[in-house]
């Protein structure tokens, strides 16, 4: 089998990659590495150093004698795209390649803009390059957690059964995402569907939630293959900045009362996610949402978490309580299901277990390449 993984040089496609070429796919990553780009236009860097990507796949060959396709270039143009898909022939388009920071989408216009055109618009092409030249193909898109925003009620998958006024409908469950990030998600979510039922295209849409770790069996095996860790007040995630205000001794920045509840999963378990979806393709016609996470934890459960863990490293950890530069609830319901991806097969790695070994012992290693200018948080949501 063949995987396109769009986005391959981030985060999570980089870790996807690996896994899938180490199970035996023939994988391709297609990137156009703006990621490198926007950190460098904001000033920021991940924690761990990266290689370049020639040199990241180049290491991998050297290492499993296993190779790599490379497409550097822009999902946004169409010409590149289907000359990318022309040449590799994927049986899935995994697609990683997206704007995904909030905060970034929420800096100003432009940034808003850029986010909402570089990810409706990349998903749009790939959408008509498969109904153009590869209508068999599988679309494993993700989403995201943050689309249903915290509703009162438990959230399912992608679907919701109703009655009213005595009649009843099973429909996309209702969304209230928190960003023009989380929109743009949205927006996605409803282009696919729309072309999933005109085209017949097949699709599962995997509304992850917030990944961590550093380490996968990969991406562990060689300093050069070693993933990112973001930590900034853009692009790093409330864990990952927690983990390393420990590692520099700066108080743990809870914003306001730290009752936001949201999904995680750790970085393995993302990659067997992607393997079991790809495994287990959507029907033509379909699409199909999975709620990609393990666990719920607030945030002030994470703060609590980071501390108790770092006591072993001998860090004494404080938590501080921000005003909230973002606008959402501080204490809300939060029950979501998460049970088509563990009925696939998926066996959860949990934070307790992976909290010292895969995110605090990399930030006490690397802790002296932290820029204390990033650790407080610039971007408002409010006026
Ligand atoms: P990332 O920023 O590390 O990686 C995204 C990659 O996509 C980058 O290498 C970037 O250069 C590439 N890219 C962006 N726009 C592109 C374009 N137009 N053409 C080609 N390449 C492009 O992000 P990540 O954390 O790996 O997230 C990957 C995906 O997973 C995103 O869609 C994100 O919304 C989703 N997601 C991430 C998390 C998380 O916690 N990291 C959680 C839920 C969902
Ligand atoms: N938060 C803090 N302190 C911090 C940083 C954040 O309290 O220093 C809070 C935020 O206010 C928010 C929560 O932590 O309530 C989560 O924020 P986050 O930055 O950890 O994650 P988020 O913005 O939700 O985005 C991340 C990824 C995104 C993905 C999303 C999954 O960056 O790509 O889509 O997680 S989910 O949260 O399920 O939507």
């Amino acid at each position: 089998m063949k995987a396109l993984v769009i986005g391959g040089d981030g985060y999570c496609g980089w870790a996807t990659a690996l896994h899938l070429s180490n199970r035996g796919y023939e994988v391709g990553i297609l990137d156009n590495l703006v990621r490198r780009y926007w950190d460098l236009q904001l000033g920021v860097e991940t924690l761990t150093p990266i290689a370049p990507i020639e040199r990241r796949i180049e290491r991998w060959r050297e290492l499993t004698g296993k190779s790599i396709d490379l497409y550097v270039g822009d999902i946004t143009d169409y010409d590149f795209l289907i000359k990318s898909l022309r040449d590799f022939e994927p049986d899935a388009i995994v697609h990683f390649g997206e704007q995904r920071s909030a905060p970034y989408s929420m800096i100003d216009r432009d940034r808003a803009v850029v986010t909402q055109v570089n990810n409706v618009v990349g998903t749009l092409n790939i959408l008509f390059a498969m109904k153009e030249e590869f209508p068999d193909a599988h679309l494993v898109k993700l989403g995201t957690m943050g689309e249903y925003g915290t509703p009162n009620i438990d959230i399912e998958e992608g679907y919701i059964t109703i009655e009213h006024n005595g009649r009843k409908d099973t429909l996309p469950y209702p969304k209230q995402p928190g960003s023009f990030y989380h929109l743009s998600k949205v927006h996605d979510t409803h282009n696919i569907q729309f072309a999933c039922k005109i085209w017949g295209l097949r699709a599962t849409d995997l509304n992850q939630g917030v990944v961590y770790g550093v380490l996968t069996e990969e991406t562990g095996m060689d300093e050069l293959l070693i993933n990112r860790l973001d930590y900034d007040g853009v692009f790093g995630t409330a864990l990952n900045r927690f983990c390393i205000q420990a590692a520099i001794g700066h108080p743990l920045t809870v914003y306001g009362k730290g009752g936001q509840t949201r999904g995680f999963l750790d970085i393995r378990d993302t990659v067997r996610c992607m393997e079991l979806a790809i495994a287990n393709p959507a029907e033509p016609g379909q699409l199909r949402v999975f709620n990609q996470f393990t666990e719920m934890f607030s945030v002030g459960d994470l703060a609590m978490m980071v501390k108790k863990a770092s006591v072993s490293l001998g860090l004494d950890v404080e938590v501080e309580h921000l005003d909230n530069p973002r606008v959402e609830l501080e204490e809300h319901y939060f029950n979501a299901k998460n049970t088509k991806l563990l009925d696939l097969g998926l066996q959860p790695h949990y934070l307790s277990d992976s909290l010292l070994d895969s995110l605090l012992n990399f930030s006490t290693k690397y802790k002296d390449r932290v820029d204390m200018k990033q650790i407080l948080p610039k971007v408002k949501w409010r006026r």
